[in-house]
């Protein structure tokens, strides 16, 4: 039998835990224990229980912890479970140790809500209730047994290629695209199937340039005609038709909230804040051990997509960046986020900066005739950091044909791609997802203007108001 009044044995060998009530959950809880190589011990009512514990090589006293000479004549620890079968006598139990120990830490079992909230009235720090806790557990381990399946489905899908994968991106892709995209190459590799990644449109933002450089990605122009010698096409980061070619895909992952989106052999869209969390947990499912240029690209995929952790984040992608984080090259990543701004972007955002028209938390900003449309959104984004504005609106006239508008929003409440359907659709084509939109109107509608100065102002009456009205701040006045 232990009792510990030697003063003596206090130190490093001092017990830790008490478990009292050695019923199945308890007997369950001193394995656990003494898996973890923690130093405790037992008390049980039941002489015959205790004899069958020291068979298990426990140390277990048999006594009632309610009753005052045996509480006195043993010592407590810091931490008592309290886990018999009998929930009322847990709380009275609770209610006593709590008495005469204030400072210890006291886990104790109830059986349903009621007894819980009873439980920690009483003094409990943490009252538990087994079944919730397991039916917790069997739906996490479904969760993760279904998403362990969807990584083994993928990868049927790729082998069933007997040539070639063609893997397209959305148009002029970004590091979450092109990211997911190499990781996709990489996964198709793993199972001997060849791949190669397209796109259209251009790669204008410095940033992307620099990803794309110095992760020495190979991508290749879409040609739909050459697109046929691949037998299975699998789209990243976007959908057929949604900013993207409308060709028939095999695979479809995505994050974006996208309706209608044909059934295909494998399709994968969760509402993550990047496609990059989602490939970084079908490599994890798979077992992959990803090339640290790729680790890099994905962490910095994630990052760029949801702002550094500010939009659209989810609780999987702080495990997706949680799990890249160590395996990254934060030299390589440093490079890429310290790209140049070139001096177009630069007197673009300047123009935003000076031509911003703000209502309320929403800016408008003209920059006139440009040629780089991917300074609209970096103008966009860098605009959204100034102090009380939640969504950003940068518009520019590019080529003479079209005004093409990149919008941002930081406010969840608001669908922005919605917001420029409304507001845009009787003139040209929008959409957008997870706080992005962009849209383009051809110059078409204004054909009967030819001088620059006209058409900017009449660029701003169809535009700057209207947005205003359809987000209903018209009536408010400028900010200065
Ligand atoms: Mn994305």
């Amino acid at each position: 039998m232990l009792k510990i009044t030697d003063e003596e044995d206090v130190g490093k060998n001092e017990i830790e835990y008490l478990v009292i009530g050695y019923g199945s959950f308890g007997n369950a809880i001193c394995k656990e224990l003494k898996n973890n190589n923690a130093k405790f011990f037992v008390i049980d009512k039941n002489e015959s229980k205790i004899e069958t514990l020291k068979d298990e090589n426990f140390d277990a006293i048999a006594g009632d912890i309610l009753g005052d000479e045996f509480l006195k004549s043993i010592r407590i620890p810091d931490v008592v479970i309290v886990v018999t079968s009998d929930i009322s006598a847990n709380i009275a139990i609770t209610e006593k140790l709590r008495k005469f120990y204030p400072n210890i830490i006291i886990f104790a079992r109830a059986s349903n809500d009621a007894t819980k909230e009873e439980l920690e009235k009483k003094g409990a720090n943490n009252a538990i209730i087994p079944q919730k806790i397991v039916a917790k557990f069997v739906y996490d381990e479904l969760k993760r047994l279904e998403k362990a399946s969807h990584a083994k489905k993928l990868l049927e899908t790729i082998k069933r290629t007997k040539n070639r994968m063609a893997i397209v991106v959305h148009d002029n892709p970004d590091p979450d695209a092109l990211s997911s995209a190499i990781t996709l190459k990489f996964i198709a590799k793993s199972v001997s199937v060849d791949s190669d990644i397209f796109y259209r449109g251009n790669i204008g933002h410095q940033e992307n340039r620099s990803f794309v450089n110095l992760l020495d990605i190979d991508l290749k122009k879409i040609d739909e005609s050459i697109i046929d010698i691949y037998d299975t096409v699998a789209f990243v980061d976007t959908v057929p038709g949604s900013n993207s070619p409308t060709i028939k895909s095999n695979i479809i992952i995505d994050h974006h909230q996208e309706e209608n989106v044909l059934k295909t052999d494998f399709v994968l869209i969760e509402q993550y804040g990047s496609t990059a969390s989602i490939m970084t947990h079908l490599v994890q499912d798979l077992d992959l051990k990803l090339p640290t240029e790729i680790v890099t690209a994905l962490l910095y995929g994630i990052r760029s997509d949801t702002l550094d952790f500010t939009r659209n984040t989810t609780p999987a992608d702080l495990t997706a960046a949680a799990y890249l984080y160590p395996l990254a090259n934060s030299d390589l990543l440093k490079q890429i986020s310290s790209s140049v701004l070139s001096t177009t972007t630069l007197n673009i955002i300047g123009e935003a900066i000076r031509n911003r028209v703000q209502k309320g938390s929403y800016l408008v900003s003209n920059v006139g005739f440009i040629r780089d449309r991917d300074s609209l959104a970096q103008a966009a984004d860098f605009l959204l950091k100034l102090e009380g504005v939640t969504t950003t609106l940068i518009y520019g006239i590019i080529d003479g044909e079209s005004i093409y508008i990149s919008a941002r929003t930081k406010d969840v409440r608001i669908n922005i791609g919605d917001v420029l359907k409304d507001a845009f659709k009787d003139f040209g084509s929008a959409g957008g997802r997870n706080g992005m939109a962009a849209a383009q109107i051809p110059l078409g509608v204004f054909s009967n203007v030819n001088d620059k100065d006209s058409l900017i102002k009449l660029s701003e009456e169809a535009i700057t108001k209207n947005f205003f009205k359809i987000v209903g701040v018209e009536d408010l006045d400028v900010e200065r």
